[in-house]
This record gives structure tokens, sequence and C-alpha cells, in this order.
């Protein structure tokens, strides 16, 4: 039975794998977000391919942002940016940036790889949005060590931040979070402004807890190589923000120091 449930386990990673690219050692989601630049991906919550035009902008306006222009999505490519899924951009186009040929993406060429302005604006693709506030926020981090700061932190955040950070280390590695400083508008159900860690590469699965207020939540451990943090603030009420590293380890280690439970999930 356990033998049998491994395999099924096995099964639908190797599955989940072929959306995923192995690069430097560290996966790497092209589906759910990249950012360079102000600029970044978004995919439905549903999936891939399901914003109409009208809801796509409605994404990128609900985080404070707007639709990326053709030059915005460029110029962020210059510097990196390479998602390989197609997405709406200002005025109606659709494409997507490549910095690297590949087979399977992008036709082997390299560049906006472009559809064209869209006459059926009820196409259903993902999203490219642009807001340079959003800088310092969030992100794909993949160094082995790092600290991670609310926007503007040492700073109030501001009203109407949303962020994102995705962790990704090296296969094999875990990741320990531990929080330096913590205030973050108090609320009884944290519906105001939170912060939410998520044991996974998005916010859909994985969820490990939910954070607001000034009390200095424990260190969290993840049970993979990915983790990912949202930091959301609503319309009214700052605080002080946060402040939190995290460090790599190598999982072999962790075992034979200590028993985890979640580690069970894992071997
Ligand atoms: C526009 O696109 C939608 C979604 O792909 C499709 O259902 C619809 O038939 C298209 N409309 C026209 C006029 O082609
Ligand atoms: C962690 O694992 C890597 C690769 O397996 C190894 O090179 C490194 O020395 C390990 N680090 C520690 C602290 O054991
Ligand atoms: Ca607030």
């Amino acid at each position: 039975m356990r033998l049998f449930a491994a395999l099924w386990t096995l099964g639908s990673l190797l599955k989940e794998a072929q959306a995923w690219s192995f690069k430097n050692g560290v996966f790497h989601n092209s589906i759910w977000l990249e950012q360079a630049a102000g600029v970044y991906h978004r995919e439905s919550r549903k999936g891939r391919y399901q914003l109409t035009y009208k809801e796509a902008m409605a994404v990128c306006k609900y985080e404070g942002g707007a639709l990326a222009t053709y030059e915005q999505l460029e110029a962020a490519r210059q510097i990196g940016f390479h998602v390989c899924a197609a997405g709406w951009f200002d005025r109606g186009r659709v494409g997507y940036p490549i910095v690297k040929a590949g087979a399977n993406c992008g036709f082997g060429k390299v560049g906006i790889i472009d559809y064209g302005y869209r006459l059926n604006r009820s196409e259903k693709w993902d999203v490219y949005c642009y807001n340079p506030n959003s800088k310092e926020c969030g992100g794909v981090l993949t160094n082995p060590q790092k600290i991670i700061q609310s926007p503007g932190f040492p700073d109030e955040y501001q009203d109407e931040q949303i962020c994102y950070w995705h962790i990704r280390v090296r296969l094999g590695q875990r990741i320990r979070l531990r929080f330096l400083e913590f205030d973050v508008e108090e609320d009884m159900e944290c519906m105001a402004d939170y912060l939410e860690v998520y044991d996974s590469y998005d916010d859909v699965s994985g969820f490990a807890g939910r954070f607001c207020g000034d009390y200095l939540p424990d260190d969290i451990i993840s049970t993979g190589n990915v983790m990912t943090l949202k930091f959301l603030s609503d319309a009214s009420v700052t605080s002080g923000g946060f402040q939190l590293q995290y460090t790599a380890f190598n999982a072999s280690l962790f075992s034979q120091d200590y028993t985890y439970q979640e580690f069970n999930t894992l071997v």
C-alpha cells in the first residue's frame, strides 16, 4: 500500500515537472510569476490561459498596476525576463518574452514572440502587467540565503500592496524562514493586511500560515526546495512591516538531526 502511494506520488511529481525547467540546479516554474523591471507575468487562479482581455486588465489593476506595453516587456526581456506563456499586454496585444531560444518555446526565436493585436478580446491568455512600485515587492529568489522585507522597510508599508516572493533553492535542499521583525495591521482573522506562507511553488497549495499583528511568528521550515510568501495590504491602516531571513540547508542533514512529521510526506 505504501509502495503504491509512493509510486503514485512519484508519478504525479513527474507530471508536474514537465511544466518546470531545471536551471543552475534550481527548479524554475515559468507558468506562475516572474518579475523584472516592474514587469511581471500572471496567470489566472484557474490555471494557464484563462483570462479574457477585460479580466487581464482587472488582474493588473487590482495589484495597482496596468498592462505592460510592448516597450516595457522588451526592456524587461533585455535584463533576462523569459516566460514561456502567451499573455495579454497593452492594447489587446498578445505575446511573450524569450531570452534563450528553445525548441519547445518561441519557435526557436529570441525576442518578443508577438501574436499581434487580437480582434477577439474574449480569447483567453495569461497577462503581463507593469507596476514600477512593485519593484521591491516580491520576485523570484534563488540565493541560498536572503533577507526579505515588506516594501519600503524600515518605513511603514503602504496601502494596497500585493507581493509574491517565490523562493527556489537547490533540489535536495530545504528552506528555513526566521522572522526578525514583524508588525502588520492587527485583525482578528488577519483579513486586513497579512503575510501568508506556502510550502509550495505557488499560493494555491501547501498553506503553512497567515500572519498579522506584532507577534513574532516561529520559524517555518519547508518540506521541499520551494516556498512562496504573499504579502497583501488593504486600502487603509498601515504598520511597521516585517523583516525575515530565509536560509537553505541540506535536507539530508535535517533528517539526521531531527524527526519532522512532514518529512514523511517527502520520502
Ligand atoms: C472569440 O474567442 C472565444 C474564446 O476563444 C470563442 O469562444 C469565440 O467563439 C470567439 N469569437 C469569434 C467571433 O470568433
Ligand atoms: C550540501 O550538499 C551539497 C551537494 O550535495 C554539498 O556539496 C555540500 O557540501 C552540502 N553542505 C553541507 C553543509 O553539508
Ligand atoms: Ca491595512
